[in-house]
């Protein structure tokens, strides 16, 4: 096994003690400012040290990770085990939603149960992270204003408390307001809703944001899935937000990265990044084991 992986007691260890805090989380996490937000991470980990260089250090930053932390990139084992590192550390500090790569069905196919099994030689680290994934939560309320999800909206979901009610402790399914909220992308220049074209979730127009926003009386929607070249995009008239915090996703596609900082007065900042050159780490994977030596 890999020198700086953690053993797999104590992946066991670590993932108990997660679902032991993630288990008290509401579906949807009320966040307050200054915090942090990012978006799909998907295995970087040099650019996951590059984000908490450029965004600081947990837990002087508060963080509000948006999901997407496997899958793809040839380090999903270490980013998730930081995360959760540091999520057990300080809880109240670091927010981690679910995406839709956080489900036993998508890993299979996208890289994590494969480099479980190349690192730990057998499944059973992928199914003890795979089966904490069901405890996370679904959304986040940033001071009351901002709805966060990793996809976007759903038709099942009218207003914000619904969210509260869906039943979480599942694999996430392939249709509901679970998989849209996951899955889900909004669509510029279109009304209504649509079956998305990636054959799971829903497309919803400019219309659809509007009604839920002032229905729900909140400003905006901010979430992840999709890369944008620039790290963050805006759409539905800035009602929209999307933040990808994975630059050169796949290390090929040659976009920036982007968090966003939310400050005590509500003013955001975005923060792009590049892919991280080969310099001093914030945490190494080693220092971030250590809590759990
Ligand atoms: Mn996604």
């Amino acid at each position: 096994m890999e020198r700086n992986l953690l053993p797999e007691t104590k992946v066991k260890a670590l993932c108990n003690k997660a679902r032991e805090i993630l288990a008290q989380e509401e579906n949807v996490m009320q966040v307050r400012a200054p915090v942090t937000l990012c978006g799909d991470i998907h295995g970087q980990f040099s650019d996951l040290m590059e984000l908490f260089e450029i965004g600081g250090k947990a837990p002087d930053t508060n963080y509000l990770f948006l999901g997407d932390y496997v899958d793809r990139g040839l380090f999903s084992v270490e980013c998730i085990t930081l995360l959760l590192a540091l999520k057990v550390r300080w809880p109240d500090r670091i927010t981690l939603l679910r995406g839709n790569h956080e489900s036993r069905q998508i890993t299979q196919v996208y890289g994590f149960y494969d480099e479980c099994m190349r690192k730990y030689g057998n499944a059973s680290v992928w199914k003890i992270f795979t089966d904490l994934f069901d405890y996370l939560p679904i959304a986040a309320m940033v001071e009351g204003q901002m709805l966060c999800c990793h996809g976007g909206l759903s038709p099942f979901v009218d207003a914000v408390d619904d969210i509260n009610g869906i039943e979480r402790l599942v694999e996430v399914p392939s249709n509901g307001p679970l998989c849209d909220l996951v899955w889900s992308d909004p669509q510029e220049w279109a009304r209504g809703w649509g079956s998305s074209p990636r054959g799971t979730g829903h497309t919803f127009g400019e219309d659809v944001t509007e009604e839920f926003l002032h229905h729900n009386g909140i400003e905006n929607l901010t979430r992840a899935h999709q890369m944008v070249m620039e790290g963050y995009h805006w759409t539905h008239q800035n009602k929209v937000l999307t933040v990808f915090s994975a630059p050169n996703y796949c290390y090929r596609c040659g976009n920036r990265a982007c968090i966003m900082e939310v400050d005590e007065h509500y003013r955001r900042t975005f923060l792009q990044f590049d892919r991280a050159p080969k310099r001093g780490e914030p945490y190494s994977t080693k220092s971030a084991l250590e809590y759990f030596a």
